[in-house]
């Protein structure tokens, strides 16, 4: 029996006063209490860990109160619940998380500060939970916290990876990869639930018996027994005001060790089960965007799935008495196709387990979930072998043909003798071997489809979900994704958020939209000088950390400019590195022109199989190293890349961005979030008209944001009349100049040979449009160079970014997704 069910027991008492009682002498003497009886350290010896460790605890007390109050008030309210099935969930750190939310960040610091411990030490030394690629497990992490902040039931479902996302060194210029083990000195924030875990079946075969008439029923046999066990983190909201579960499953053998195999001396092999098992809550899958493809990927999809289910119908079931009211009090929101095979698990839950006839739960599941696509790639579509669901769901297989078999039925009635329509919206596809498409069972399973900003969502419509728009127009709508200011602003910047409570009052801080009262004042120069200055102070913080980590100089008078995000091509890390050649090129040509001098500041990960986007990473470090060894471009130049990007040094970077690069391929980025990250602390944007760059846009005002390169409609056009790179090289300046210098080996002497290839695919199958977009970027830094030198202009326009942010808040997103999708209520802090 877990937590929030022994609570019902107990009489209800007032939620525990916010901070009234929380004075600095009170959480002092918590902290030395954990330091000794939790940690078992004495203040004269511990370490930074140790004092990490107790204040951690000390803080998570005062969560656990209003978390046990939350779920109490759900329970005895009989509130709907919203559930978050995530694959990756980015968290980062957590300590000045939860002391900012529950406003007792300067209590603990003071409370620190007495006993001689530093808490921005100490802040350095959580490890980041990473359990995530990038954007989209980062999204979940801003989803949690909104969702908390407006006291919405709601849970997060996952995998408690045990090494996230692998760590990055930056060898001789080359990615390396290295495991990630967050989890080696003990993880404060989780509870274990040894007592909650449920039994994931894998194989076996499928029985058919005669349960009288003719009436027959399906009973799955697995060959196969995982155990999932529950490990829950709490989130808690703005103000402490509301408290969630981040609910993880950690994989666990249900026969650790075959006794028999022991006995006969075999020692390793009475373990191999326990290892296969407990494989699947191993490692983060480090592909973003990209399918795994693997058999232990889809593992992970169902285990996670599986055991999520269960414990929510178990939990309605407990409430309500009765699953079939599961879509009036339940929500699932699936985050992209990892968790698709969720409609095929609820149809067997409701079918085999629980008796319910096919249309029915059909009907049940499809007013349950919804699902949120977040990307129009086609080759980052999940697909799954016939062959290997088969072996590995053979139940679910035979749910998913005969909702196709339905499904089809119905779509041949509606449009007789459109075969066109019905491979393309059929759940199987039937050339290059047999394969279930995820997106389409996500698609049929669900009453709401969207996708995560406005230009996104129309694409939806007219490409992957083209022919599905067709038959359900109701189901398809846009959220567009936001971030959570508690992190993004409070704890990132806090000179800014200092400023803006001064400059917009104290209500700015619970209501984002009130940032608009900057605006009025954006064109004043004092209020210019202040955020100049907080600006600075961040710049500074970043070319210390620049300074200790490479051992590089830079000005903190510079440009920042700054690309931070996933390697990609579509990403286009590569058009940033050859307008960088080719700016090199012109400082050196005419040092003593008027250059805005600039750092480029480049970070992010590739995928280890992904050559193309490490071969691009080393590209940045060898011009970086040419550069800024070349004492002519001394003031005017430096090239920056950071190792290992998480959301620990995005932190960092964030806050002293001065120019934001969110260059993308137009049509190919679903939204970006760390384009509204910078905008909101006062970076410009240099972009094209791509993902939530379009809604960026028009609430800054197109005189506040850098727009260039080619439309989504126009590149549609281009790559299907022909690109024409020779065409594009031919009519640049610098271009081919830029080009033939990376070709033929200058930034690499080492190697001449080594972008070869990579030049040669830019001259000739240019898919990213990266030739035709270069004068069109270059132009436009140079626009940005004149709006640098103009400080009022600048500084005006920084402001009006952030102004203008609020919208771009996720408890505005939020808000839509309870308001449209899962038909909760919202509640806001004043
Ligand atoms: N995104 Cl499909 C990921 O981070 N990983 C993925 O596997 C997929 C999408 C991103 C997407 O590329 C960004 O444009 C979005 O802003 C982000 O998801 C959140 O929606």
């Amino acid at each position: 029996v877990e937590v929030e069910e022994k609570m019902l027991d107990k009489p209800e008492t007032a939620p525990p006063m916010a901070s009234a009682g929380d004075d600095v002498a009170k959480f002092r003497a918590a902290v030395i209490s954990k330091l000794t009886y939790a940690v078992g350290k004495n203040p004269a010896a511990a370490s930074d860990r140790d004092w990490f460790l107790a204040t951690a605890f000390a803080t998570r007390d005062r969560i656990v109160d209003r978390w046990i109050t939350s779920t109490r008030q759900t329970y005895s309210e009989g509130r709907k619940r919203v559930y978050y099935l995530s694959l990756e969930f980015l968290i980062g750190r957590l300590l000045f998380d939860a002391l900012t939310n529950i406003e007792m960040l300067e209590t603990a610091r003071s409370a620190l500060g007495d006993l001689g411990v530093d808490i921005d030490r100490l802040r350095q030394v959580e490890p980041d939970a990473a359990l995530g690629n990038g954007g989209l497990g980062r999204l979940a992490a801003c989803f949690m916290d909104s969702m908390a902040t407006l006291s919405i039931a709601a849970y997060g479902y996952g995998i408690r990876y045990e090494n996230g996302l692998f760590r990055q060194m930056i060898k001789n210029g080359w990615q390396q990869e290295y495991p990630e083990d967050w989890l080696s000195f003990g993880n404060p924030w989780e509870f274990e639930r040894p007592e909650v875990f449920y039994d994931v079946g894998f194989g076996g075969s499928v029985e058919t018996v005669a349960v009288g008439g003719d009436r027959k029923k399906q009973i799955w046999h697995p060959g196969e027994t995982v155990e999932a066990v529950a490990y829950d983190t709490p989130i808690v909201g703005w103000r402490g005001n509301h408290v969630n579960t981040l609910r993880l499953w950690s994989a666990r053998a249900a026969d650790p060790i075959r006794l028999d195999a022991f006995n006969q001396g075999d020692h390793v092999g009475a373990l191999v089960n326990q290892v296969k098992a407990e494989s699947i809550s191993k490692v983060l899958y480090p592909s973003d965007a990209t399918p795994a493809g693997q058999e232990l990927r889809l593992r992970q999809e169902y285990f996670f799935t599986a055991a999520s289910l269960r414990d929510l119908t178990r939990r309605h079931v407990d409430s309500f008495g009765d699953v079939r009211s599961l879509p009036d009090k339940v929500s699932i929101q699936l985050n992209d196709t990892h968790p698709a095979i969720a409609v095929a698990e609820l149809m067997r839950v409701l079918v085999d387990e629980h008796d319910i006839g096919w249309d029915e739960a059909f009907d049940i599941t499809t007013r349950t979930i919804s699902y949120t696509n977040h990307t129009l790639l086609p080759e980052a579509l999940e697909t799954w072998p016939v062959p290997l669901m088969e072996r590995l769901l053979p139940r679910h297989m035979q749910i998913i043909y005969l909702l196709n078999a339905k499904h089809l039925e119905k779509v041949r009635a509606q449009f007789p003798g459109d075969d066109a329509l019905l491979s393309s919206v059929s759940l199987i596809q039937e050339d290059h071997g047999r394969r279930v498409r995820m997106g389409n069972l996500a698609f049929l399973g669900s009453h709401s489809i969207n996708g995560v900003a406005a230009l996104h969502s129309e694409l939806m419509k007219t490409t992957v979900f083209k022919d599905f728009y067709r038959l359900f127009p109701e189901r398809m709508n846009n959220k567009t994704n936001g971030i959570t200011f508690r992190r993004w602003l409070y704890q990132t910047n806090p000179g800014l958020t200092n400023l803006l409570v001064d400059v917009c009052g104290p209500g700015v801080l619970d209501d984002a939209s009130q940032l608009k009262k900057l605006e009025a004042l954006a064109a004043d120069s004092s209020l210019h000088e202040r955020l100049m200055a907080v600006r600075r102070q961040n710049k500074v913080a970043l070319a210390r950390l620049i300074r200790d980590r490479l051992d590089i100089k830079v000005n903190p008078g510079a440009l920042f400019d700054v690309q931070i995000k996933r390697i990609h091509e579509y990403k286009r890390q590569l058009l940033n590195v050859l307008e960088t050649i080719a700016l090199y090129d012109a400082m050196r040509a005419n040092p003593a022109k008027n250059w805005a001098p600039r750092v480029k500041i480049f970070s992010g990960k590739a995928a280890a199989s992904y050559h193309m986007a490490k071969l691009i990473i080393k590209l940045a470090n060898d011009v970086a190293r040419v550069v800024n060894d070349d004492p002519t471009v001394r003031d005017l130049l430096k090239v920056v890349f950071l190792p290992n990007y998480n959301v620990s040094l995005a932190e960092t970077i964030i806050p002293a961005a001065d120019l934001s690069e969110q260059i993308s391929t137009a049509g190919m980025e679903a939204s970006g979030t760390g384009n509204m990250k910078m905008a909101l602390n006062g970076a410009l944007t240099v972009g094209t008209l791509d993902g939530a760059n379009v809604e960026i846009k028009e609430h800054v005002g197109d005189d506040n944001i850098f727009i260039f390169g080619l439309t989504a409609e126009q590149v549609e056009a281009r790559r299907a009349n022909g690109i024409d790179e020779y065409g594009a090289i031919q009519a640049s300046e610098h271009l081919g100049e830029v080009l033939d210098a990376v070709g033929s080996g200058v930034f690499s002497p080492d190697e001449p040979d080594r972008y070869k290839a990579l030049v040669d695919a830019l001259r000739h199958h240019d898919y990213f449009l990266v030739t035709p977009d270069f004068d069109s970027y270059w132009n436009t830094q140079r626009d940005i160079d004149a709006a640098w030198h103009d400080k009022a202009r600048w500084w005006t326009s920084s402001a009006i970014n952030t102004a203008n942010m609020g919208w771009f808040s996720s408890d505005r997103t939020i808000s839509e997704y309870a308001r449209d999708i899962w038909h909760v209520p919202v509640r806001t802090v004043r």
